[in-house]
């Protein structure tokens, strides 16, 4: 098979010169060629078919030790000049990498078969959606791209004989020779791995890592990174955020973009159960959002992806209903524990361990094993459209109008429940403080603070300092039509450690608040910070909650200030002059409002 497109088949030929896979496959995203592809990896030992009755459809993979989440250290992006990547970026000039990275593409296919999958990243029919293809050498990648993208015939055809795609080629960067057994998971070590990104050609090279955003790379490669940059020339934002809608009692909708770091519940946020009568929440993303412009001036998102790419540990019946109920059926699972009776099970899951199970790295497990069952970092992959919450609108071709926009992280100390700013100028300089404690999400140091303006800063295409720029520029042309921005902080703690907002499913009670403050209900009151809620302004009907944990949640916490502002300010100093001027006016006033010495 070949495509009507000659760009898309000059392509696909000249990588397949390079890579010298024994065969082509060009995807067409049926089920049969997925059953297909699962019956071949169950053969080679890297998928286990689990139980049909109790999880129909459902495959387990265990990764290779070391290949268990993104590596932001082996992440470039490769503008022609250094200074566009900025501080933000890893950043390594385009003709060198070209030539590293052409060198280990030779011939890194042998004894596999090269899959061309065509996908388009939001509603096909959608205009804010973009088609992308990815050449991989990895059939799990197959598998996972059909249920995070919309994949198959259908986008050839959109295609047609001269549209534009994103090219993405990946390979695990593991040749077979002749008669070699395959390794059940397939990767390159770490110092030949590289996930970089060409913003000026609009192209994403990827090589020896067959992990999430390291390898399916519709997700954080296109639909964020190169993406961003697309979103800048075109006036558009392409965000690390979750989309939602709030219904309330009187049957009002509101839709709400939020973004918070990788790993910060998200996906828990994003299909939340609230648990204040009368209020409906539904989810119609979980971690990107795509927005323009409307035709009536309203900021309208997209989310574009198909599917959820969730961490498993921690979700439960308690934290995430509905992830328990999407992930029933039709899911992929990497490294969480498979049960002797061929089920899975994952730490915090809120069912009993299995007495006897096999662990994600293939060993035999019982609940006294000094190491986690789960990888900390373990996902399922399972289709958007099972989400019993799934909002009817999320497949909208114009979108969904964005009433808020809330920026978040996990913060212990200092930083509100919920923070609303004074405008958008000031909102775009919360966005641009967000930090939060790393996780293990990503490979690296897990607990320390880390400044991650907007959740984008391992995903932000260009400079940050002209991300900032853009934002502030978007909030010109919205006007008075653009979102209400807000902070909020789920993982606030006392002097003893221990949460003081129960979080989850009571979030909802702060959506409620926002939905007040959109309609300019007068239950905040302004400071130097933000608006903050007054005293009474939060729904805690039924809530066991000590007015003394809320009052810590709502205040102006003075002394933390000064030392987040100067934290705030060791940030700025990396972008140095490229720095938005009115960012700095932000942080000069704050400091005013809080009478300290600007
Ligand atoms: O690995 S992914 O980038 O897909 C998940 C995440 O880190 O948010
Ligand atoms: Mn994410």
């Amino acid at each position: 098979m070949m495509s009507k497109n000659k760009k898309l088949n000059d392509w696909v030929e000249s990588i397949t010169k390079l890579c010298k896979p024994d065969k082509v496959y060009w995807c067409d995203g049926s089920q049969k060629e997925a059953d297909a592809l699962f019956a071949e990896m169950i053969k080679n030992g890297s998928a286990i078919k689990l139980d049909e009755k109790k999880r129909p459809g459902c495959y387990l993979f265990r990764s290779h030790p070391s290949d268990v989440a993104r590596v932001e250290d082996r992440t470039f992006i490769s503008s022609p000049r250094r200074e566009d990547a900025g501080p933000n970026n890893n950043w390594i000039a385009p003709d060198e990498i070209k030539k590293t990275m052409l060198a280990l593409y030779d011939g890194c296919m042998e004894g596999r078969t090269m899959y061309v999958i065509p996908f388009s990243m939001g509603p096909i029919d959608s205009p804010i959606a973009k088609i992308g293809v990815e050449i991989t050498d990895s059939p799990y990648v197959v598998v996972n791209m059909r249920i995070m993208t919309r994949m198959g015939s259908h986008v050839l055809d959109k295609l047609g004989e001269d549209g534009k795609f994103i090219p993405c080629l990946h390979s695990v960067g593991a040749p077979l020779k002749k008669g070699e057994k395959d390794a059940a998971w397939p990767c390159a070590p770490m110092e030949k791995k590289y996930i970089v990104h060409f913003p000026e050609d609009k192209t994403v090279w990827s090589f020896g890592s067959g992990y999430g955003g390291n390898a399916l790379l519709g997700k954080k490669c296109l639909s964020v990174r190169i993406a961003s940059v697309q979103a800048k020339e075109e006036n558009w934002l392409a965000e690390h955020m979750l989309i939602l809608s709030v219904t309330s009692p009187d049957n009002k909708t509101y839709y709400v973009a939020a973004a918070f770091p990788s790993a910060c519940g998200k996906t828990n946020l994003a299909m939340m159960e609230p648990t204040i009568p009368g209020w409906k929440i539904r989810c119609i993303g979980d971690d990107i959002a795509w927005m323009r412009i409307g035709k009536d001036g309203r900021l309208y998102a997209i989310n574009p992806e198909a599917g959820f790419f969730g961490v498993a540990p921690g979700t439960s019946i308690k934290t995430n209903p509905n992830a328990m109920k999407t992930v029933a059926k039709n899911t992929i699972f990497t490294n969480v524990v498979q049960t002797e009776d061929n089920d899975i099970w994952w730490e915090d899951m809120g069912v009993a361990p299995p007495a006897k199970g096999t662990d994600w790295k293939g060993n035999p497990w019982t609940p006294e094993s000094k190491e986690t069952g789960a990888h900390a970092n373990a996902r399922f992959t399972a289709p958007a459209s099972q989400c019993p919450v799934i909002d009817p609108d999320w497949e909208k071709p114009e979108g969904v109008p964005i009433s808020a926009i809330l920026f978040g992280g996990r913060r212990p100390t200092t930083i509100p429940v919920v923070n609303e700013a004074h405008n958008w100028v000031h909102g775009v300089f919360m966005g641009s403080a967000t930090g939060s404690e790393t996780t293990a999400a990503n490979i690296g140091a897990i607990g320390v603070l880390r400044r991650d303006p907007f959740a984008m800063l391992p995903f932000c295409g260009y400079n940050m300092a002209d991300y900032f720029a853009h934002w502030i520029d978007m909030g010109e042309k919205l006007g008075s039509k653009a979102p209400v921005i807000f902070f909020v902080n789920w993982f606030r703690k006392d002097e003893k450690g221990k949460f003081l907002w129960p979080g989850y499913g009571e979030n909802s009670r702060i959506l409620k608040y926002i939905v007040d403050r959109i309609e300019n209900k007068d239950i905040g009151h302004r400071s130097p910070i933000g608006i903050l809620p007054k005293e009474n302004a939060l729904d805690l009907s039924g809530l066991d909650i000590s007015m003394d944990a809320v009052r810590k949640l709502i205040e102006m916490d003075r002394k933390g200030w000064e030392k987040e502002i100067q934290s705030i300010e060791e940030f700025y100093a990396k972008f140095g002059e490229r720095m938005p001027k009115v960012l700095y006016r932000q942080l000069t006033e704050l400091k005013k409002g809080l009478s300290l010495k600007a």
